[in-house]
């Protein structure tokens, strides 16, 4: 009885999604933070972003503990990497969109202490549709793990 309950409700849903576009839901994975060594140095965040039924922007990343978050781009001018802050990013419905070193990125200042011993930092990712997806993103120290990544900045000007 109650197994049948279950599987009509999945029908159910699977009408329901498959009513709704390809069934893709705006949504945020893979969220990481690395500190840089150098104390004072901003922390530089990457994620994935997997777009939804409809095409959105992300306008806003914030977090309650850190001092100051911006979002990035890498650019090549000329063979010299640079950098410079966006003010949005589109998320076209059903793609995925990647903040990752040498291309979008987060530029974080002043990471809470808390967030840094729990090894965590609650961030909240802000759509156009009015959309917000907190989620929580891995703190990791540079050194400690298997990371290659020296510094915030340098990782920028190298990649
Ligand atoms: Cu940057």
């Amino acid at each position: 009885m109650t197994k049948q309950l279950s599987i009509f409700f999945a029908s159910l849903a699977a009408v329901f999604l498959s009513s709704c576009g390809q069934g893709d839901v705006l949504r945020v994975d893979d969220v990481v933070v690395n500190l840089s060594p150098v104390d004072g140095n901003p922390a530089s965040g990457y994620a994935t972003i997997y777009g939804g039924p409809e095409d959105v922007t992300l306008v806003s990343v914030t977090s309650d503990d850190v001092m100051r978050m911006e979002m990035h781009e890498t650019l090549d001018q000329d063979g010299m990497a640079s950098m410079q802050s966006i003010k949005s990013v589109p998320i076209p419905a059903g793609e995925k969109v990647k903040f990752e070193p040498g291309g979008k990125h987060l530029m974080i200042w002043g990471v809470g202490g808390g967030s840094v011993a729990q090894g965590s930092l609650k961030m909240l990712f802000i759509f156009s549709n009015d959309d917000r997806i907190e989620v929580q993103g891995i703190v990791k120290k540079i050194g400690a793990a298997d990371s290659s990544d020296k510094d915030a900045e340098n990782t920028d000007s190298a990649e």
